[in-house]
């Protein structure tokens, strides 16, 4: 039969002195000897706010995690016991209690970091303790599990403006997403458009970044494959009988590395575009100069160099068209999103309030029948009165 936990008291789990963490051997046995699937909770929150005596609590137990009776923080390093679990038959219940966050007599805002960091990392279930309202600092510090947590990378995808507009929808749902779980009496919407505009402002900024990387990046690649081109010219090798036909074969073949070259991003069209209107005088003249053809060939190479570039910059702008109605197709999308978060939540909302209404009201009708004072009679107190009345 699986193995389950034994431990009478919690043990240390990782040992924090200054800035070195240390894994305690003992209770990487202790963790080994379980066969039993295991649940980890982790609490992790600022110094002296009742984490230890909370997870007593979830042990069953008063005592076990040592609690401070100063303003000093009490618990050190990582803390963990092993209970069998209170409501999954056959399963262990892993608690580890963590350091305080923000001791400043402790002056090493690093360790909160790593402890915070193990914490999440460790845990099948946080929980953030805290008194009173969470703070900037806890939501900054709470930012950390959902980075690490989410699959998408946020690198840029430099590649096309699709891709870089599929990874901002998913930005942008999720943000949304928050931003509903934590706005209350925004009836104006108030919050919500500051919320639309600075995702907008982002995008733009992000959209910006990217074009800018992407011509940066084709402009040094196109820079080294157009070496053999500026050499010849410099050499004049062009500028000789034969000479138009060896520059289209040197150009043609450049414009195909060119084309092979990977993560060229968004603007690889238009830097290439760029620099082959700078090459068309450069043509012109090696045509003009090259005495192997006749007055009636160099008339039709000129008219194909002229129809090829029409045909680039034409290529060109429907490809910007397009982008741009991308961009458009995405505004509407955003707008759709946040309509239809809105109308979630106020359904949500709305169904809230229809169940308080209805417990009121079961409640009265409950209060009525029974007559009134039996609920003051009833001495069994509520668990929350049970908690208060053991800590005061
Ligand atoms: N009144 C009251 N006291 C509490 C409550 N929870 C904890 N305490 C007391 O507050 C003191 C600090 O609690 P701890 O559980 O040690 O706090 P902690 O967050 O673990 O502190 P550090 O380990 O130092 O970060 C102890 O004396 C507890 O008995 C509570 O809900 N109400
Ligand atoms: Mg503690």
């Amino acid at each position: 039969m699986a193995s389950g936990p034994s431990m009478m008291n919690p043990v240390c789990l990782v040992k924090r002195q200054n800035s070195q963490m240390t894994v305690n051997p003992n209770a990487l046995k202790i963790l080994d000897q379980i066969s039993q699937p295991v649940v980890v909770v982790a609490i992790a929150g600022p110094y002296r706010t009742g984490k230890s005596y909370l997870m007593n609590r979830l042990a069953g137990q008063n005592h076990g995690f040592s609690l401070g009776s100063t303003v000093r923080s009490e618990t050190k390093g990582i803390w963990m016991w092993c209970v069998p679990h209170p409501s999954k038959e056959s399963h262990t219940l892993v608690l580890l209690d963590t350091e305080g966050l923000g001791d400043v007599e402790k002056g090493d805002s690093k360790s909160d970091s790593w402890t915070f960091a193990l914490a999440v990392l460790l845990s099948s279930c946080l929980i953030y303790n805290s008194m009173s309202t969470i703070n900037h600092q806890a939501l900054e510090q709470l930012q950390y599990p959902s980075r690490t947590g989410s699959p998408r990378s946020s690198s840029l995808s430099r590649d096309t403006l699709q891709g870089l507009l599929e990874v901002h929808t998913a930005c942008e749902r999720e943000a949304i997403a928050v931003f509903m779980e934590h706005s209350f009496k925004d009836d104006k919407w108030e919050f919500q458009k500051k919320l639309v505009v600075t995702i907008q402002k982002k995008k733009e900024d992000f959209l910006v970044q990217n074009e800018e990387a992407s011509v940066k990046y084709c402009q040094a690649e196109l820079q080294k494959l157009s070496e053999p081109l500026t050499e010849h010219c410099l050499k004049g090798t062009f500028f000789a009988p034969g000479g138009h036909k060896l520059y289209l074969e040197i150009r043609n073949k450049f414009e195909q590395e060119y084309m092979l070259l990977p993560r060229k991003g968004v603007k690889a069209k238009e830097v290439l575009q760029s620099f082959l209107q700078s090459q068309e005088g450069v043509e012109e003249a090696i045509l003009q100069a090259d005495k192997a053809l006749t007055d009636g060939e160099k008339a039709v190479a000129v008219e194909r160099a002229k129809k090829q570039a029409a045909e680039r910059k034409l290529a060109l702008l429907k490809e910007k068209q397009n982008e741009e109605e991308q961009k458009l197709g995405m505004q509407e999308q955003s707008l759709k999103e946040n309509l239809a978060q809105l109308e979630e939540k106020m359904n949500r909302e709305r169904e809230d309030l229809l169940r308080q209404q209805e417990g009121v009201l079961e409640h009265k009708l409950k209060v009525g029948l029974e007559g009134p004072g039996r609920h003051l009679m009833d001495d069994t107190p509520a668990p929350w009165e049970e908690r208060s009345r053991n800590s005061t």
